[in-house]
C-alpha cells in the first residue's frame, strides 16, 4: 500500500506538468478522486501499518495541493503579464488553465458523409467514377432531358423549390443524367452522382426537406436488367455487410423503361418483421430501371447501340437504416449531443 502512495506521487508530478489544474482536481481531489479512493482504503489496512499509511496519504494530499498553489501562482502572474488581442483565436487569448480540451474543439466529419464515403468506396472498387450533382439546376436537367416534357403530369411528383429566375433547387440527383451522358460517353459509362436534393415536403421520419441521393449510370453495349439487379445488389450486400434477398416491384418513372423499386429482405430480423421495417420483413430501398431511349437520345447516345440501367438511392435513409436512426430529420437538427453518439 505504501508502495501505491510512491507511485501515485509520480504520477502527480508527471501530470501537474501535462494536465490543467481542473483535470488535476477531477483526478485526484474530487468525491471518487485517486485520493478518496486511498483514503476510504483505511479500514482495509492492517492495524501496525494504520497511522504511517494515514501519515503517508496526508503528506501526499498536502504535497498536491501546495503543487496546484504553486501552478495557480505561476498562471496568475502568466495571466498579469498578458496582453490580450482581440483579432486573435479565442484560444490564445484565453488563460491555459480555461483552454477547452482540444478533444472538445476537434472536429469531425457528419455521419451521412461518413456513410458517402464508404458507398462511393464500394463503388469505385466495382470500377466506377464519380462526379458531384449540382445544388442548383434548370428545368432542361430536372425535367426536359428526363424525358418529362413541358404539362407532364409526372413533374408533380417532383414539387421542389424554384427561384424567381426560373432556376430549380434539384428534387432528385436524376438531373446529372444528361451531364454525365455527354460528358462521359461515348460508352462504356459507369459513374455515381452524389448530391444534394431539396423536396417541397411535409417532412416525417422519413422524409425531409433536404436530404441526399445517390444516382448511378451504367451504359454499354448489351446492359441489360440482369446487370443492374447483380450491380446493385452487390453494393447493397457490401455495404450492409449481410446476405440480402431481393425483389423488384413494378414503379413508374417518365425517364426509365422498365422501370422497378429494388425492394431487399430486411438486414436486421431476416423477414421476421422488425420496427426497422415496418413488421413486413422487406424494404423499399430505391428507383430504378433501365434508361429510357429518349433519355440516352438527348444525352447524345445511340439507343439502336447502347443499352443502360440508372438508379437514385437515398443517403440519409440508408444511413438511417444503418446506423439505427428513428427519424431521418435527427441528422439535420445540428444537435451536438446526438451526433457524437453516432
Ligand atoms: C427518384 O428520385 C428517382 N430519380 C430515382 C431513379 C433514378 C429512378 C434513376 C430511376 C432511375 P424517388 O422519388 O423514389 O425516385 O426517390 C429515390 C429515393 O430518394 C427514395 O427511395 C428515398 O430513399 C429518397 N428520398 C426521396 N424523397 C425523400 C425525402 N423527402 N427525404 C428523404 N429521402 C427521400
Amino acid at each position: 500500500m505504501l508502495n501505491e502512495l510512491d507511485k501515485i506521487k509520480e504520477d502527480i508530478q508527471k501530470d501537474i506538468t501535462s494536465l490543467s489544474i481542473l483535470q488535476i482536481k477531477g483526478k485526484y481531489l474530487s468525491k471518487n478522486g485517486v485520493l478518496a479512493v486511498m483514503f476510504k482504503n483505511i479500514k482495509n489496512i492492517k492495524a501496525d501499518q494504520k497511522s504511517e499509511y494515514g501519515k503517508t496519504l496526508n503528506e501526499l494530499k498536502t504535497y498536491l495541493e501546495d503543487r496546484i498553489d504553486e501552478e495557480q501562482g505561476k498562471i496568475k502572474i502568466e495571466n498579469s503579464n498578458r496582453k490580450i488581442d482581440p483579432t486573435a483565436p479565442f484560444d490564445v487569448n484565453t488563460s491555459k488553465d480555461k483552454r477547452p480540451h482540444i478533444l472538445d474543439l476537434k472536429g469531425s466529419s457528419h455521419p451521412l458523409m461518413q456513410e458517402l464515403e464508404k458507398m462511393l468506396d464500394i463503388f469505385q472498387r466495382m470500377g466506377f467514377d464519380i462526379l458531384e450533382s449540382r445544388q442548383i439546376d434548370d428545368d432542361f436537367h430536372m425535367f426536359e432531358s428526363l424525358n418529362f416534357p413541358k404539362g407532364h403530369p409526372a413533374r408533380d411528383m417532383y414539387d421542389t423549390f424554384w427561384t424567381d429566375d426560373g432556376f430549380v433547387l434539384p428534387a432528385h440527383t436524376s438531373t446529372m443524367q444528361n451531364r454525365a451522358l455527354r460528358r462521359l460517353g461515348p460508352p462504356p459509362i459507369r459513374v455515381v452522382l452524389p448530391g444534394r436534393c431539396f423536396r417541397n415536403e411535409a417532412t416525417d421520419a422519413s422524409h425531409e426537406h433536404t436530404f441526399y441521393q445517390i444516382e448511378g449510370i451504367y451504359v454499354d453495349e448489351g446492359i441489360s436488367m440482369g446487370h443492374m439487379q447483380a450491380t446493385i445488389k452487390e453494393y447493397l450486400e457490401q455495404y450492409l455487410e449481410k446476405d440480402l434477398e431481393i425483389k423488384m416491384q413494378p414503379a413508374y418513372f417518365p425517364f426509365t423503361e422498365p422501370d422497378v423499386e429494388f425492394v431487399i429482405s430486411c438486414p436486421f430480423c431476416n423477414k421476421v418483421g422488425c420496427t426497422t421495417c415496418g413488421n413486413s420483413g422487406w424494404i423499399e430501398l430505391m428507383g430504378c430501371g433501365m434508361i429510357h431511349p429518349n433519355v440516352l437520345t438527348a444525352g447524345g447516345i445511340d439507343p439502336q447501340k447502347y443499352t443502360g440501367f440508372a438508379w437514385g438511392v437515398g443517403l440519409d435513409r440508408l444511413t438511417a437504416i444503418k446506423r439505427g436512426i428513428s427519424d431521418i430529420r435527427k441528422l439535420r437538427d445540428g444537435d451536438i449531443n446526438f451526433l457524437r453518439q453516432l
